[in-house]
């Protein structure tokens, strides 16, 4: 082939590649052991002189422009590598944010906060209590007996006792606010006490070893179960914006008297009877009844001066009645499916 064909050839055939591969490809056509220049150059040693030298000189000046065009086009292709990176990696200000995933509060916080506004809107302070409590307060100053069973291992966490005197445990009810307040405060007063207490029992649907409760308790000079009823019923009016069924019905608790226990017709089966509320249709939701003048007694009152009522309600069970959740324990589970649905 003539040298000014095979020139434009290979020239041409440079200009065209699109990428590293292709011109290497081009080199190897050209330039390879086996490319078209380097046969010509080869070739020269049969030629006859005249023509070697003439031939020699030009296939040479190619070889060499060829090398360097190579070289530039390398070059290029190797800028334009780099510019299109840069337009890929660039970084658009437009475009919208990742959103971060962000938490919410616990269906139980959302509870313990409704009941807190409602009894704080009929005048109730919210007061705090311990979660580590005495057993002076958790049971003798609530009347309960030496031997009740509710101080008994199997439904208490006691704590280790590590000196003498007073033993320690993880309070079972929120009632011992009760006698800690009055012993610190004149009547009349009406407070609510929210918070964590722990039993040691077997869970079902209806029943964990940490659950929430909140107490109340309002003291006066008049104060009748008629008040705790009116409480009550504005109290659920306001909570489930719906009637509800709730029926009393007579209990006993050592430091109230009398004493009832408040139930509410099952929302899961409408009453009917399922496995949350055992098959009876109702569920227990608070224990409640009027301050016994021996809890008054142990607070310094002259139990003959004053009057209350007081109750102890679960938070867990408005929770499951509110949203409907027929069992306790998928509030602790800490399963995301469940949890944020609320
Ligand atoms: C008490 O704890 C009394 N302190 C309540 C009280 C206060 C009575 C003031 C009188 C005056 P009781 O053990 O019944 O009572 O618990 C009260 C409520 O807590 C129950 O009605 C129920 O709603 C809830 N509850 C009790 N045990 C559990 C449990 N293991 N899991 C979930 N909720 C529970």
């Amino acid at each position: 082939m003539d040298i000014t064909a095979l020139r434009d050839q290979a020239i041409e055939a440079i200009e065209r590649a699109k990428n590293a591969k292709e011109l290497e490809e081009v080199n190897k056509i050209y330039l390879g052991r086996k490319g078209k220049l380097t046969q010509l150059l080869r070739s020269l040693n049969a030629m006859e002189a005249g023509e070697r030298r003439k031939i020699g000189a030009a296939a040479n000046a190619l070889r060499d422009e060829l090398h360097e065009t190579l070289e530039k086009k390398q070059e290029l292709l190797a800028r334009l590598e780099l510019q299109e990176e840069a337009r890929q990696n660039r970084i658009d200000v437009t475009v919208p944010g990742k959103r971060l995933p962000v938490g919410h509060l616990h269906p139980l916080t959302h509870i313990q906060r409704e009941a807190r506004r409602i009894f704080e809107s009929m005048g109730f302070s919210t007061v705090q209590g311990n979660e580590i409590e005495s057993q002076h307060y958790n049971f003798d100053a609530l009347n309960f007996p030496p031997d009740h069973p509710a101080r008994d291992m199997q439904d208490t966490f006691w704590l280790k006792q590590h000196r003498k005197g007073e033993r320690n445990l993880l309070r079972t009810h929120t009632s011992p606010v009760q006698v800690r307040y009055m012993e610190q405060h004149v009547p009349p007063f009406r407070i609510i006490v929210p918070g964590r207490v722990f039993r040691n029992e077997a869970t079902d649907a209806r029943h964990e070893t940490n659950l929430y409760q909140l107490e109340g308790l309002m003291v006066g000079k008049y104060v009748s179960a008629a008040h705790f009823k009116g409480v009550l019923e504005e109290f659920y009016r306001e909570f489930f914006h719906t009637p509800v069924s709730i029926r009393l019905r007579p209990s006993f608790f050592p430091f109230v008297e009398p004493g009832f226990e408040v139930d509410m017709s099952c929302v899961v089966c409408k009453g009917g009877g399922c496995s949350t509320c055992s098959q009876g249709g109702w569920i227990e939701m608070m224990g409640a009844g009027m301050v016994h003048p021996n809890v008054f007694k142990a607070a310094g009152y002259v139990p003959g001066d004053w009057q209350g009522f007081a109750f102890g309600m679960g938070l867990d069970r408005l929770a499951m009645m509110k949203y409907k959740v027929h069992d306790i324990r998928l509030f602790y589970g800490g399963d995301f499916r469940f949890l944020r649905q609320f």
